[in-house]
């Protein structure tokens, strides 16, 4: 029998060595995940577009479940010939956040991107917030995949090059370009980073414009924008749904809700990948473990008092610094507790068995 796998073409939708071979017919069929909807998944696989569920394992645990992007192994043994996915193939990339509330769990916002654009709007100083692109970059850096930053809507300005300085200046290294979704400024840039198999993704707050680039780059009007007011829809996100889109010319767009709150799920290493400058100067430090509030013969202070690294820097550094440290004490926290828990599991375990084995005259 010819594999279903053969009927489409894997490598356009961004399969490669790295997924390993794809399974044998008896295994089942690979798909990529499209978009997701209170737990209904529409997949890309050899069919086309298809619905998919669950199996149950995976139902049962929030941290086997796909996300858009992410590419699936599913059968069709299910109800009705809904496919059931089983498992989710390990991702060469992972965007990943901090559930929002108190739960300390990561939530997998898009997986397997190549490059991730950090989108700001150019409309009036309350969206480029370079705070705020810190923190994205920080966000993305862990996801191993490549960081853009664009500044959109660029056709409200005349010439945009001082914006383009100011996050420059935060940016450390990241490229920075200036894009308008309506008359097409610098697409062509966005473009270069598309081509058959490759997937980008785009990140950002509410109305920066993230739909409307994806809009300009698919040449239609796939995805609603800002601009349709639908009564119901004021004051919300426009985009509710990450969702995975097919390129014409070759490539995928993940385009993803703007985030009200984003709360990290990085590491140190990420930090240090964001604020290079700081890195840099740290290895000055009089003290290795210096933490550059307080002690003497900090470098980085220095390079404060020097002009070379800003102070609202320096303070984001410290805040998104305290906020990592705080995610791996809460993340080593509740793994003892898990670790507490199961112990005592084991100890009811071991009691009950005690109990019967007395009975029955031995213990353990
Ligand atoms: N002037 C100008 N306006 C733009 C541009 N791109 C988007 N807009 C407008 O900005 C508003 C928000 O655009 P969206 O694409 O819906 O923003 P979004 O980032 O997808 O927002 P969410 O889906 O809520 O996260 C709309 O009114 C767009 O018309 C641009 O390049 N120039
Ligand atoms: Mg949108
Ligand atoms: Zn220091």
């Amino acid at each position: 029998m010819e594999s279903l796998n053969s009927k489409i073409d894997y490598p356009a939708l961004g399969w490669d060595a790295s997924f390993g071979e794809l399974p044998t017919p008896e295994a089942g069929v690979a798909a990529r995940v499209v978009t997701e909807n209170r737990g209904h998944f529409v997949v890309l696989g050899p069919s086309g577009e298809s619905a998919a569920v669950l199996a149950g394992a995976l139902r049962k645990n929030p941290e086997l479940r796909p996300a858009v992007g992410d590419w699936v192994v599913m059968g069709f043994e299910g109800c009705a010939g809904v496919p059931t996915i089983h498992r989710v193939l390990a991702r060469k990339s992972k965007l990943s956040r901090k559930v929002t509330g108190r739960m300390t769990r990561e939530q997998v916002v898009a997986a397997n991107l190549d490059t991730v654009f950090i989108v700001s709007g150019l409309d009036g100083g309350r969206n480029l917030n370079l705070r705020r692109i810190e923190r994205y970059l920080v966000f993305t850096w862990n996801s191993g995949a490549v960081p853009v930053i664009l500044l959109n809507k660029a056709d409200l300005h005349g010439d945009n090059t001082a914006f383009v300085r100011e996050v420059e200046a935060v940016a450390g290294g990241v490229p920075v370009q200036a894009v308008s979704a309506h008359d097409g400024t610098g697409l062509d840039f966005v473009r270069s980073y598309l081509g058959p198999g490759r997937t980008i993704g785009f990140v950002g707050s509410s109305g920066v414009g993230k739909s409307a680039l994806t809009n300009a780059l698919i040449g239609q009007v796939t995805q609603l924008t800002g601009d349709v007011r639908q009564g119901d829809l004021t004051g919300r996100h426009t985009t509710t749904r990450r969702q995975l889109l097919l390129v014409p010319g070759g490539g995928m767009i993940i385009d993803t809700p703007g985030m009200r709150e984003l709360q990290l799920w990085s590491e140190d290493e990420d930090l240090n990948d964001a604020f290079g400058d700081i890195a840099a100067a740290s290895r000055q430090c009089r003290f290795k473990d210096c933490t550059h509030t307080v002690e003497p013969g900090c470098a980085v202070k220095g390079a404060v008092d020097d002009g070379d690294i800003q102070t609202a820097r320096l303070e984001s550094y410290h805040k998104l610094s305290q906020e990592i440290e705080h995610l791996a004490q809460r993340e080593s926290y509740l793994g003892r507790l898990e670790e507490k828990a199961r112990g005592k599991t084991f100890g009811k375990m071991l009691k009950t068995f005690n109990k019967t084995n007395r009975k029955q005259g031995g213990t353990l």
